[in-house]
C-alpha cells in the first residue's frame, strides 16, 4: 500500500562512527536549505526542524561544527529524535519525517532487544564467541577460569571485565554496552583500559551483570544477574529499542573502511548486527514493526559511508564489498536496496584521478584507500590503513554529497526502485 501522506519513522543505525550523525546533519541540511542543484529532488519549501526536547538531536550545533570551526560534529552519547516538517512541489500536504540517531556502541546490545530473557542472553552469546575462532579462544579462558573459582559477583565481573578488555582490542561487541559508553554519555578512554580503575568502572551503574554458560547458572548469582538483566533491558534497552520499534523504514550505515582497518572480527560483528536485526524487522514474525501507517513492510537502505574516500575501480569495490556483506541478511519480504554514500563530500579528484584530502594539520594529502575485490578470508589490520580527512570549507551552504538524494527519496518511499 503507498503510503500517500508521505510521513514517515526513520531509524538511523550502525556501529560507531560509521557516518549517521554527520548523514543526518547533511540530510536536515540539504531539506532546510534546499538546492535542486545540489540535492536532486522536487523543489522543498516551508522546512520546520524540530528536535525532541528530551532527546534533542543538535542540527544547528553540527551545522555550526562544519560551518564555523570545520570539524566532524561531535560523537553521540544518547540517542536522538528529530522531526522535519516540509513541504514539496508536487504535493499538497505537509510532509512530517521523524528521524531515530543512536550511539553506535548500544548497537551491541541488539541482543539484549531481541532475546526473551537472561539465559537466552546468555546462550546466544556464547553461541555467536563459538562460531569465530579466534573469540573462542579468548571465551574458553574465560569459561576455564569459571571453573575454578567460587561462583561470587566480584570474581564473576572481575573475570568477564578481563573478557570484555580482550574484545575492545578485537572489535567485538561489549555488551552491556554501558560499560564502553556509560547512561550518563561517558566512555571508556583508552587511559582507563590501561589503568588502574579499569575493574572499578562499573559495567552498568545500577549493578553489574555478566552472561554465564549454562552450567553456571544454578545458584543465587544467577538470580541477581536476571534481575539487572530485566532492569536493564526496561531502563537502558526500552526506551531506545521502543523508538527503533515504531520506526517504519531503516537506514543502516556500514563503515566498510573501518572494517577493514579492524580486521575479520569487526565484519564478523557487522553481519551479526545486521542479521539480528533484520530477524527481527522481518515480516509475519513480528508484525508490531510494520509500518505504523500504512502496515507496510519496511524498507531499508543500506549505505556504505565514506564514499568519497574512493574513486573509479575502488568505488565500485565499495558496492561490492556491501553488496556481499548484506547479502546474508536480506529477504523477499523487505524492500532492500544498497547505496554508497558520501553525505558530506570532503575530499576532491584531481586531473591524475587521484582522491586529495585535507588532514588535521591543514595539509592536502592524497588519500589511497585500495579496497579488495571481495572479503578476505583473513586479513591482518595493516593491511587496510585508510585516511581520516576534516571536512571541506562549507561556509553555511549544505556541502556536497553524492547519493543522500537517491537515499531519501528510497527511503521516504517516492522512489519505487
Ligand atoms: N570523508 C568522509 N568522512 C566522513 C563522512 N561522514 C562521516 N565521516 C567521518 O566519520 C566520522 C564519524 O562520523 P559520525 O557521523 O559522527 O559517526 P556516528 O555513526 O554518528 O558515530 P557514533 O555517534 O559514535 O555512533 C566523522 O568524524 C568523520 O571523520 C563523509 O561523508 N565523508
Ligand atoms: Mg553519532
Amino acid at each position: 500500500m503507498f503510503n500517500w501522506t508521505g510521513n514517515h519513522k526513520i531509524g538511523i543505525l550502525g556501529t560507531s562512527n560509521c557516518g549517521k550523525t554527520v548523514f543526518l546533519t547533511s540530510l536536515l541540511w540539504h531539506l532546510d536549505a534546499h538546492d535542486r542543484d545540489k540535492f536532486d529532488s522536487p523543489q522543498i519549501t516551508d522546512c520546520e526542524i524540530i528536535s525532541d526536547k528530551d532527546k534533542e538531536f543538535n542540527y544547528i550545533k553540527n551545522k555550526n561544527i562544519f560551518a564555523q570551526f570545520k570539524k566532524w560534529p561531535d560523537k553521540t552519547t544518547d540517542y536522538a529524535k528529530v522531526t522535519c516538517k516540509y513541504k514539496r512541489e508536487d504535493c499538497f500536504l505537509t510532509r512530517n519525517v521523524t528521524f531515530i540517531d543512536i550511539p553506535g556502541e548500544r548497537m551491541s546490545d541488539i541482543q539484549i532487544w531481541q532475546s526473551k530473557n537472561y539465559a537466552e542472553w546468555s546462550d546466544t552469546l556464547f553461541k555467536y564467541w563459538d562460531n569465530e575462532p579466534s573469540l573462542k579462544n579468548i571465551v574458553q579462558t574465560f569459561c576455564d577460569k569459571l571453573e575454578k573459582i567460587e561462583l561470587k559477583e566480584e570474581t564473576v565481573i572481575r573475570l568477564y571485565k578481563d573478557l570484555l578488555k580482550a574484545f575492545i582490542l578485537n572489535y567485538s561487541p561489549i555488551t552491556p554496552s554501558t560499560y564502553y559508553l556509560a547512561e550518563n554519555g561517558t566512555m571508556l578512554s583508552e587511559e582507563d583500559i590501561e589503568g588502574n580503575n579499569y575493574y572499578n568502572k562499573a559495567i552498568w551503574e545500577y549493578g553489574d551483570f555478566a552472561p554465564l554458560p549454562q552450567k553456571f547458572r544454578t545458584g543465587k548469582l544467577t538470580k541477581i544477574f536476571e534481575n539487572r538483566y530485566k532492569n536493564y533491558k526496561k531502563k537502558v534497552i526500552k526506551p531506545l529499542f521502543d523508538e527503533i520499534n515504531s520506526c517504519d523504514n531503516f537506514i543502516v550505515c556500514v563503515d566498510i573502511f573501518d572494517i577493514l582497518n579492524a580486521g575479520r572480527q569487526a565484519l564478523y560483528k557487522c553481519e551479526y548486527e545486521i542479521k539480528t536485526f533484520f530477524d527481527k524487522v522481518k515480516p509475519n514474525k513480528f508484525m508490531s514493526l510494520y509500518n505504523h501507517i500504512g502496515k507496510n513492510p519496511p524498507r531499508i537502505a543500506f549505505v556504505a559511508t565514506k564514499s568519497d574516500l574512493v574513486t573509479g575501480e575502488n568505488l565500485d569495490k565499495l558496492n561490492t564489498l556491501l553488496d556481499k556483506l548484506v547479502l546474508r541478511c536480506k529477504s523477499k519480504d523487505i524492500k532492500s536496496k544498497s547505496f554508497t554514500c558520501s553525505a558530506f563530500r570532503s575530499t576532491r579528484i584531481d586531473e591524475r584521478g587521484t582522491v586529495i584530502g585535507m588532514c588535521d594539520d591543514g595539509n592536502n594529502y592524497e588519500v589511497v584507500a585500495k579496497l579488495p575485490n571481495e572479503w578476505p578470508l583473513n586479513w591482518s589490520s595493516e593491511q587496510y590503513c585508510f585516511w581520516t580527512v576534516s571536512p571541506g570549507d562549507y561556509n553555511n551552504a549544505p556541502p556536497a554529497q553524492t547519493n543522500l538524494d537517491k537515499i531519501f527519496h528510497f527511503i521516504t518511499e517516492d522512489q519505487d526502485k
